[in-house]
């Protein structure tokens, strides 16, 4: 693709964003050759530009104009937003795309051997967590006084060291809290990875690579929630399938050679294909069921 001017993107360096930010961008086609100590590198096939950063620096690299666009998640973001509101600053920086991954929830835990008591009973204790800004938020929508000890890393190991009474952090699976003998009583907001992008407008070339590229991470999206289904059937099923397994544009019937009353149909479906849906087809009247992956998908 032939283009003046680049974008720049930034992504994590080294985390739990960086093999999925990576792997979305191959699977847009964008062609990237790292080496160890990359920490800025221009895609070969593509004019993109892709900046290796601490997923925390990521909002200021965008909010600042540095780069176009950022892949981050959601708590990050919205913390750097409430310090940008505290500190009077305005905020240059929005979502393009929700990215689907990096799906984590920021909770309130307490010690196991303690009693939870509803959240009126977290008020005025002590509690550890690297998003103090988000924690205040919250309290202050429940009418709750906060305070908060600020930890960057290792939060789950402050309630066994005395240094505070609850931990208000990142939650995927739990095993760490287990681990820590902690649970989980608040949830204070849900995250996934987004795709965030400068409010300032893109030069003209630019906004076709930034619009090319969201098309292209919509495709990526839409296919690996999608199936192609294929089976044999009696014409007379057919309404009945229809109903069972809907499809994204209508079914496609192709005759079956040397038999009248069946049909071979092929179906784009966006629905989850479970066993137990398999199963519904058979009973149909469905036979030679096959589901297939999807690889690209342009609408
Ligand atoms: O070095 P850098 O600053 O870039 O990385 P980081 O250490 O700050 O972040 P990283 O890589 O741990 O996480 C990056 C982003 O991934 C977060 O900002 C979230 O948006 C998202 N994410 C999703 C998570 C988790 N799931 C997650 N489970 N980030 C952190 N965790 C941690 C959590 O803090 C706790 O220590 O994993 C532990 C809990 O996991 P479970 O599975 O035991 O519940
Ligand atoms: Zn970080």
């Amino acid at each position: 693709m032939k283009c003046e001017k680049r974008i720049r993107i930034a992504i994590q360096k080294k985390g739990r964003l960086n093999t999925e930010s990576m792997s979305l961008l191959e699977a847009c086609g964008i062609k990237i050759r790292l080496s160890k100590s990359t920490l800025y590198c221009h895609a070969q096939n593509f004019p993109l530009d892709i900046l290796f950063v601490r997923d925390d620096d990521i909002p200021t690299l965008v909010n600042s104009g540095v780069c176009d666009l950022g892949i981050v998640g959601e708590n990050v973001l919205h913390e750097f937003e409430l310090g940008l509101i505290n500190k009077k600053i305005e905020n240059k920086t929005q979502v393009a795309k929700s990215l689907g991954f990096g799906r984590c929830r920021l909770s309130i835990a307490i010690q196991n051997h303690e009693e939870y008591r509803g959240i009126r009973s977290l008020s005025g204790i002590k509690i550890a967590t690297s998003y103090p800004k988000l924690l205040a938020k919250f309290f202050k929508k429940h009418d709750l006084q906060s305070e908060s000890l600020e930890i960057s890393g290792s939060v789950e190991i402050a309630p066994g060291l005395g240094m505070a009474e609850a931990i208000c952090d990142l939650v995927s699976t739990g095993r760490t809290l287990e681990e820590n003998n902690l649970k989980e009583v608040v949830e204070v907001m849900r995250s996934e990875a987004v795709m965030i992008r400068s409010i300032s407008a893109f030069e003209s070339d630019q906004q076709q690579v930034f619009e090319l590229l969201l098309r292209r991470i919509k495709g990526v999206q839409q296919a690996r929630e999608s199936k192609y289904v294929m089976f044999h059937a009696p014409k007379s099923a057919l309404d009945k399938i229809n109903s069972l397994l809907p499809s994204n544009e209508g079914q496609t019937i192709v005759p079956l050679c040397g038999n009248e009353d069946k049909v071979a149909v092929h179906i784009v479906t966006l629905e989850a294909v479970f066993w137990d849906t398999l199963e519904k087809l058979r009973l149909a009247g469905a036979s030679s069921i096959l589901v297939l992956p999807i690889e690209k998908m342009l609408n």
